[in-house]
């Protein structure tokens, strides 16, 4: 293989003035970058009048970007439109709030297109390509259309939604029939996997030809499943940090005498962030002995606000964080405290550290990386407690969590009092398992895995295909 070339709606390679607010997936994309010296290809997060297809390339931290401009239109069809107000509620299982538009299906189209007729000239022979995400699900199709035969994988970081939920989409046998452009297509869980077996066995004449091959629309494409993790090491390692310390401090500060209970999302409906804090109320009503005896602290910083559905959950998470004050706080004592800000991944890691409770809980999530965070953070010889929604990828591999319904005001409730309250030692033996997967199945492990099924000798041979 000569080169990688990561593709992803928007770039943020680490700058070489310091890594630390840069997330771990930019991380783990970086690094692979610079051991394959690649190319990081995608927007560039700037606009422009009219489409030109200029490419800004730059090398920053040992990696090279290839970013383009893209028009106001492009924005409000393909960005906000098809990716965030159609694929993303669909495939959280939110039909109610997805948005089905005749032009968001053609920006989508578009900006694809744009995106591989710009690509394309960059990429050499045996170069291998990775494309990352919902926004970007038919770029293979395109690049196949203009002549690009290297070897191009596909991996998706949100659910796979149901056969029944999928067929909301207008003209979903055209965008799954797109997927059979690449080699191979990654999931989160085999779940999702599974999920999209299904939908090719049931809507594409398809076959299970062995685990993981799939033929369908008359074509082959392997599958599979590919947990991501997280930069364990290096966010463990941030805890030594004079940021992280600070935070840590402070924290520990706010609350002698008091438990902290954490919460951090991006403020998104499928966080679950208005089911966690009824359910946080329900365990203040129900337990008048604990209350004075924790503070939970929501992080969850604004995202998408120009999408609707956006500024409506941010109204009603605002009166309900009011309510819960208004009702349980003293003079001298307020249980919540609700932040809209953005921190550092150093300061993230203090906070947790502080934490007795990590509470993680949403409705839907391909993955959820502050699971692994939070667990990352803790100190062996005491460690908090997570709590995580069953339907978070995360579940699958984190069984050593109090797992719950997030939907379940009365579980979340109850699992925060068995958080509280749990002895020593079972939390050490329940983090101790969670630190082993967290650590072993990092985001090193995940990428490489990724990129070794991709260029391996089981990957499709294309000339060989049945096409
Ligand atoms: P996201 O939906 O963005 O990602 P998640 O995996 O939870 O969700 O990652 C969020 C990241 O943002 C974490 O690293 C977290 O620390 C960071 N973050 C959140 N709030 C922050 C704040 N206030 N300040 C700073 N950082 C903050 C999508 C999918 C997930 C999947 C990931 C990766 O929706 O299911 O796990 O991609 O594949």
């Amino acid at each position: 293989m000569s080169r990688l070339i990561v593709v992803s709606n928007r770039v943020n390679p680490p700058s070489d003035q310091g890594e630390e607010s840069v997330g771990g997936l930019a991380m783990a994309l970086a690094a692979a970058l610079r051991e394959y010296s690649g190319l990081w290809f995608g927007w560039s997060g700037k606009t422009t009048p009219e489409f030109t297809g200029q490419l800004n390339i730059q090398t920053a931290g040992g990696v090279t970007s290839a970013t383009v401009d893209l028009e106001e239109i492009d924005l409000d069809e393909y960005y906000n439109g098809y990716a965030n107000k159609t694929l993303w509620p669909l495939f959280h299982y939110r039909i109610d709030l997805a948005a089905f538009d005749r032009a968001f299906g053609e920006g989508y189209g578009r900006v694809n297109r744009r995106f591989a007729q710009t690509l394309a000239p960059l990429i050499e022979p045996g170069d291998v390509i990775w494309v990352h995400d919902y926004h970007l699900i038919p770029l293979a199709r395109e690049l196949r259309s203009l002549g690009v035969k290297n070897r191009i994988g596909f991996f998706l970081h949100i659910p796979w939604p149901a056969h029944q939920v999928m067929i909301n989409l207008p003209r979903h046998r055209q965008l799954v029939e797109a997927m059979f452009d690449y080699d191979l297509v990654g999931f989160q869980t085999a779940e999702f996997q599974q999920a999209f077996e299904e939908y090719v066995l049931s809507e594409a004449d398809g076959v299970l030809v062995s685990p993981g091959r799939l033929k369908g629309f008359g074509r082959l494409l392997e599958v599979g499943a590919f947990p991501i993790g997280l930069d364990a090491a290096a966010f463990a390692g941030m805890l030594e940090t004079a940021k992280a310390r600070r935070m840590h401090d402070l924290m520990t500060a706010c609350t002698v005498f008091r438990h902290l209970i954490v919460g951090v999302d991006r403020l998104d409906y499928s966080k679950g962030l208005e089911e966690r804090f009824v359910g946080f109320e329900r365990f203040l009503t129900q337990n008048p002995d604990l209350r004075r005896e924790v503070l939970m602290l929501q992080i969850a910083p604004v995202s998408r606000e120009s999408v609707e559905a956006y500024q409506e959950i941010r109204t009603r998470l605002d009166a309900l964080s009011g309510r819960i004050n208004g009702e349980f706080a003293d003079v001298d004592w307020a249980p919540f405290r609700y932040v809209n800000k953005n921190y550092r991944r150093d300061e993230l890691a203090g906070i947790y550290r502080a934490a007795r409770v990590g509470v993680v809980t949403p409705l839907r999530d391909g993955m959820n990386l502050v699971a692994k965070e939070f667990v990352a953070a803790q100190d062996p010889a005491d460690p908090g407690v997570l709590v995580l929604s069953r339907f978070a990828g995360a579940a699958r591999q984190m069984k050593q969590a109090l797992l719950v319904n997030p939907n379940s005001p009365e579980e979340v409730a109850d699992a925060l009092k068995r958080a509280l309250t749990m002895e020593k030692a079972e939390r050490i033996d329940r983090w101790e398992a969670l630190f082993e997967g967290v650590t072993r199945e990092d985001v090193t492990a995940w990428r490489d895995n990724f990129v070794a099924a991709l260029t391996g000798p089981r990957a499709l041979q294309r000339p060989a295909l049945v096409r």
